[in-house]
């Protein structure tokens, strides 16, 4: 069986690798040639631990084979971003165009007897509008918003639920919900995804599957949510917030997230934007959890610039880029926001310290802020502001911040 995966990013490149290292053939293929020739090297383009391994080894053994162009195969699964379009009017609504020209660039390949997976994270509706594009394209072929079982090709939704960090892991042990348009398009899932995952398949209909997807992500945003509003009103009260949270989780049914400077990375401060722009008039509590989170960054902005209001030179140094911990990822990073939004304000010396980067993204180096190990850094800053917690910071001898002023939106130093 030869299957196709179309995007080869964080979520199809190591689906193509799994796949491949099963033993089955696969055709990846990506619109970026750099990309492409990379991983025909048997190399990576993206940070994910122990994916290089694999790569190498399916890559070596003819298993994996990337391409920028579709080709004929039993199976496509597309995994392209959904990011959104945001604009002036606070409305964010999904960009459904990586997917709308995949299905496109696909079309003219597909054969009767195929099964087409959407894995990407998409609003209510994509997969039959997916289909939808499909049929318009290939009138010779018949599909399930038509024929039900009887198609010729089977469309299914199967969101993808890896956490980043831990893919290799979660793409086989997770469980998968697999929402066919039909009964035989699920069936048909099934069969593919048992051959990689150990986890539960459990079948339900497309639109399920894409709310299932948008409610797990946006089930975090509003816990992390809860969380960031609990740390702000701890603050007026004078309360730890990571004691009281720690305390409030003791209770059998409890369980709260941990605050933070907000909320970053492509998922979670995306996904719940799909589910308002569907029900903008229901999804009340939805918005404000993005809103809250979305306004942590500023909240702590506010704080650096009081504390740092209190020295005649301030020097602050901010304490990891990435959007979260032990990662080298800066994209929709709450922490580099805060330190961009510094920078603008001329508060004083700003210095950067990022364990997982060699060099500042061009933006900070042209503000004028410099990158630094952690302990110069501890060594000259009067305020020091904790934005992610890295395992470097949370190692580090505490006693080295107790006679500056701390600005912990981790709880590292308790
Ligand atoms: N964060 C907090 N407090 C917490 C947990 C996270 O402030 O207690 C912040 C992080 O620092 C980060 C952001 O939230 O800025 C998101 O990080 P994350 O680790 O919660 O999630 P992602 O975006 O890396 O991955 C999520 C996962 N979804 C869930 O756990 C429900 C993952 O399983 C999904 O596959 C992924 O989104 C996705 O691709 O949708």
């Amino acid at each position: 069986e030869t299957v196709s995966v179309i995007g080869l990013g964080y979520i199809g490149l190591p689906t193509a690798a799994i796949i491949a290292s099963r033993g089955m053939n696969v055709i990846g293929v990506d619109v970026i040639q750099s990309a492409v020739d990379t991983i025909n090297a048997g190399k990576i383009h993206i940070v994910e631990p122990d994916l290089d391994i694999v790569v190498r080894s399916v890559v070596t053994t003819g298993n994996l084979r990337a391409t920028t162009t579709p080709e004929p195969a039993d199976v496509f699964m597309i995994a392209v971003p959904t990011p959104f379009i945001a604009s002036d009017d606070g409305r964010h609504q999904p960009d459904l165009s990586y997917i709308e020209s995949a299905v496109k660039r696909i079309a003219p390949v597909l054969a009767k007897g195929n099964l087409v997976v959407l894995e990407s994270t998409s609003p209510v509706g994509t997969t039959e509008k997916m289909a939808a594009w499909l049929a318009e394209a290939r009138p010779d072929l018949s599909f399930p918003q038509d024929k039900g079982s009887a198609a010729d090709v089977k469309v299914a939704h199967c969101p993808e639920r890896v956490l980043p960090g831990y893919v290799l892991q979660e793409l086989v042990s997770n469980d998968r919900v697999i929402g066919g348009m039909s009964k035989a398009c699920s069936d048909r899932a099934v069969e593919l995804y048992k051959t990689f995952v150990r986890g539960e398949c459990i079948i339900t209909n497309a639109r399920t599957a894409e709310m299932a997807k948008l409610t797990e992500n946006s089930f975090r945003d509003v816990n992390i949510a809860f969380a960031n509003e609990l740390s702000v009103i701890c603050d007026k009260l004078k309360i730890n917030v990571w004691e009281l949270v720690k305390l409030a989780n003791r209770h059998p049914r409890v369980n709260i997230l941990n605050p933070g400077p907000g909320v970053g990375g492509h998922c979670i401060a995306v996904d719940p934007w799909f589910i308002v722009d569907s029900c903008p008039e229901e999804a009340k509590i939805i918005k404000q959890a993005r809103l809250t989170n979305d306004a942590k960054p500023h909240y702590v902005v506010s704080q650096v610039v009081k504390a740092a209001d209190e020295f005649k030179r301030p020097v602050v140094a901010c304490l990891g880029l990435a959007f979260k911990a032990d990662i080298d990822d800066l994209r929709e990073s709450p922490a580099l926001q805060i330190v961009q939004e510094l920078a603008k304000l001329n508060i004083g010396e700003i210095i950067a310290v990022e364990p997982n980067i060699k060099a500042l993204p061009e933006k900070l180096a042209t503000a004028g802020i410099a990158l630094s190990s952690l302990e110069s850094a501890l060594d000259r800053a009067n305020v020091i502001v904790i934005l992610v917690d890295h395992k470097e910071f949370k190692a580090a001898d505490k006693t080295q911040f107790a006679t500056k002023v701390v600005i912990d939106t981790r709880g590292i130093i308790g």
